[in-house]
């Protein structure tokens, strides 16, 4: 029987989704594609789950598309159809992570690169072992930025970084990408997954569906005015305030205890 493409390991609350095809820097098959769509939407469903981690096995996190799969080359009349496995594959790929009910931490273990790279940056938080680096190998191949990268890079670093990022595909180490502001933290390779499972066991233990609310507010409030971001802070804190982890968080103040939060 062949290894799964997707690992999945549970610890406590948190569900770690592992890339796993090494030999080939995890760069993504359709059949990959399959898997880590329903890994993800599994993790989604179990209210066992409260933080993902995703990494990759071996020495890569994931270098995007695999540029030798058949079954993504060509489209129905033989002629290449990326626009459709854009659209089909990798858009629907970004929002599932973007959507997650719990927060989605990228372990990047290795070089990261195309949509490999923009599937970390996704991510909530992105913490990176100092070998690790990104590279937006679109322009290398004639293509541009995807799985989310022309909305997340002027975002995450602003357009002068974001373009000369895309428009050159050069190589950036962990440590340059941390100054730039693209990733969270970079932490020495061998401590990279007890970092990352450290922070995930801490994301956790807090109150989920907040924490999934608060992305939720940033990213929306990218396209609204500062009245209506008020409105929608409004909205969503009426929503949290009648849950049970708000009522939980203060009694656990008032009573100097650790508070046990479950909303999801
Ligand atoms: O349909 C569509 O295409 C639309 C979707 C597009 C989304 C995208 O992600 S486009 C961008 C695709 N990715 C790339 O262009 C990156 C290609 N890879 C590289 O440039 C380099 O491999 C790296 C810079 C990432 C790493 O370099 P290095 O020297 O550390 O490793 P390597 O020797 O190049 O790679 C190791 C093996 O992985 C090698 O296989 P081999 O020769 O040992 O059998 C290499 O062919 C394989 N590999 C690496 N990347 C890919 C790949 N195989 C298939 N697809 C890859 N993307």
């Amino acid at each position: 029987m062949s290894e799964p493409l997707i690992l999945a390991a549970q610890s406590g609350a948190v569900r770690t989704l592992t890339l796993n095809r090494p030999a080939a820097l995890n760069s993504l098959t359709a059949e990959m594609h399959a898997e880590l769509r329903a890994a993800l939407d599994a993790a989604a469903t179990d209210t066992g789950v409260r933080c993902v981690v995703l990494t990759g096995a071996g020495r890569g996190f994931c270098a995007g598309q695999d540029l030798n799969d058949p079954a993504i080359g060509a489209g129905p009349s033989g002629a290449p159809d990326v626009g459709g496995v854009v659209a089909r594959l990798y858009k629907p790929l970004a929002l599932r992570v973007r959507s997650m009910p719990v927060p989605v931490l990228a372990a990047v273990n290795g070089v990261a690169a195309g949509a490999g790279a923009n599937l970390a940056l996704g991510c909530d938080i992105v913490l990176a072992a100092r070998g690790a680096s990104f590279i937006q190998a679109f322009s290398k191949i004639g293509l541009i930025p995807d799985c989310g990268g022309t909305w997340l890079l002027p975002r995450l670093v602003g357009r002068a970084h974001a373009l000369a990022l895309a428009l050159t595909g050069d190589k950036l180490s962990a440590d340059d990408a941390r100054a730039l502001g693209l990733i969270w933290q970079v932490v020495d390779d061998a401590q990279l997954m007890d970092s990352a499972q450290a922070m995930a066991q801490r994301l956790a233990a807090m109150p989920t569906k907040a924490l999934a609310q608060t992305r939720r507010a940033l990213d929306e409030s990218l396209a609204l005015d500062y009245a209506s971001a008020l409105d929608l802070e409004a909205r969503l804190q009426g929503e949290l305030g009648h849950g049970h982890d708000f009522a939980e968080g203060v009694a656990a103040f008032r009573e100097k205890r650790t508070p046990t939060f479950s909303d999801r």
